[in-house]
């Protein structure tokens, strides 16, 4: 089928278009979408090179499915335009994910919410999508009551130019483009997105209200702080989460050794534990560090990384797309595949 990617040329946009690859989409016609000033560019996907189109020339294409990675506001302006088109767009910005028209999906927890009739699918927040896809098969056994998150989020979640900040600032360049308010080498800033009214980043309240959306149970309290630390391969989390009713430990960690996406990464005495440079480039979610927290009931902690550009974003849209293939939600077209 025809894919357009919108973001084609970001960070996001490249890894989309490996795990595209990788996982040998039926792709026929590749659509690279980025800004006006991207126009003309190249783009290699499958070993051969694609030309960057604007947003109209990608629409008049008509692909069946556009996986847009172009931040927010670019998502709010064009997102319609091609759903308007009959094109199901699967958007990883935050511009749709809480409209309750919209569907906010982690395959392994809610794809099968949806139908053809969904046009702008959302993709969650990455901080958000490790934690659930780790804590749905808790939920289901045990029921998640209060979960306190702490985030140790990578440089890539901004995008190049952190990551060009990152290098620039290890390398000791004065005049690096500066995307923090502060110097991110040698440094941790528990600040990401913008604060807000109740003291909270945007990114802390994105971790709040996705999780209640994609488990589907706004009973589920999360409180979260969310920290930027100077590594690119993979978002960190901490999480305490309190359930219902009792567990065993060994229960625990055979529920997530058997849970889809999960791979538990817990051998503390051979120091071996969930890290980002361990997790950078791979698709699931890495849980380690699991114990009880001795201070309360029924209360348990982990630790869980994932590459947040994968299952944070590329790799949980491409499961999307792959999704309504296979389950016949959007148009297959015949042609021969790229
Ligand atoms: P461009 O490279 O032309 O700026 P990142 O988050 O890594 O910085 O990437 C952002 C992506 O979103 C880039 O591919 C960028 O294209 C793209 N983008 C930004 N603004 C628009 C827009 N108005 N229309 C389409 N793509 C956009
Ligand atoms: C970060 N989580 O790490 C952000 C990036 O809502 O999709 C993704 C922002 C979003 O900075």
């Amino acid at each position: 089928m025809k894919i357009a990617v919108v973001g084609a040329t970001g960070l996001v946009g490249g890894e989309i278009l490996k795990v595209l690859e990788e996982r040998n989409f039926p792709v026929t016609e590749l659509i690279p979408v980025a800004s006006e000033r991207s126009v003309g560019k190249q783009v290699e996907f499958k070993g051969k090179q694609f030309t960057v189109v604007s947003f109209e020339d990608a629409i008049a294409a008509k692909p069946a499915i556009a996986i847009f990675s172009a931040g927010g506001s670019t998502s709010l302006s064009l997102a319609p335009k091609f759903a308007e088109a009959g094109i199901t767009v699967i958007d990883n910005s935050s511009a749709w994910r809480m409209d309750p028209t919209k569907k906010l999906v982690v395959p392994e927890i809610n794809a099968n919410t949806l139908t053809a009739d969904d046009k702008i699918i959302a993709n969650p927040n990455c901080s958000t999508i490790q934690m659930v896809v780790a804590l749905k098969p808790l939920h289901d056994r045990y029921k998640a009551k209060r979960i306190v998150v702490s985030t140790y989020q990578s440089v890539t979640g901004t995008g190049k130019a952190a990551v060009d900040q990152l290098f620039a600032e290890r390398e000791g360049k004065q005049n690096a483009e500066k995307v923090y308010p502060h110097p991110i080498d040698l440094n941790v800033l528990p600040h990401i997105d913008v604060f807000l009214d109740n003291g909270y980043t945007k990114e802390e309240m994105k971790m709040v209200n996705e999780t209640k959306k994609i488990m589907g149970d706004d009973s589920i309290r999360v409180t979260a702080t969310t920290v930027r630390i100077p590594t690119i391969g993979g978002h960190s989390e901490a999480v305490n989460v309190e359930f219902e009713n009792e567990f065993e430990l060994p229960d625990v960690v055979e529920l997530l050794n058997n849970a889809e996406g999960v791979i538990v990464q817990d051998d503390p005495q051979n120091k071996v534990y969930p890290m980002p440079l361990t997790a950078h480039g791979q698709d699931e979610v890495f849980v380690g560090r699991i114990r009880r927290d001795e201070t309360q009931p029924k209360t348990l902690n982990f630790w869980c990384v994932a590459d947040n550009l994968r299952k944070g974003a590329a790799t949980n849209a491409v499961q999307i797309a792959e999704y309504l293939v296979k389950h016949e939600l959007v148009e297959v077209t015949e042609n021969s595949a790229v």
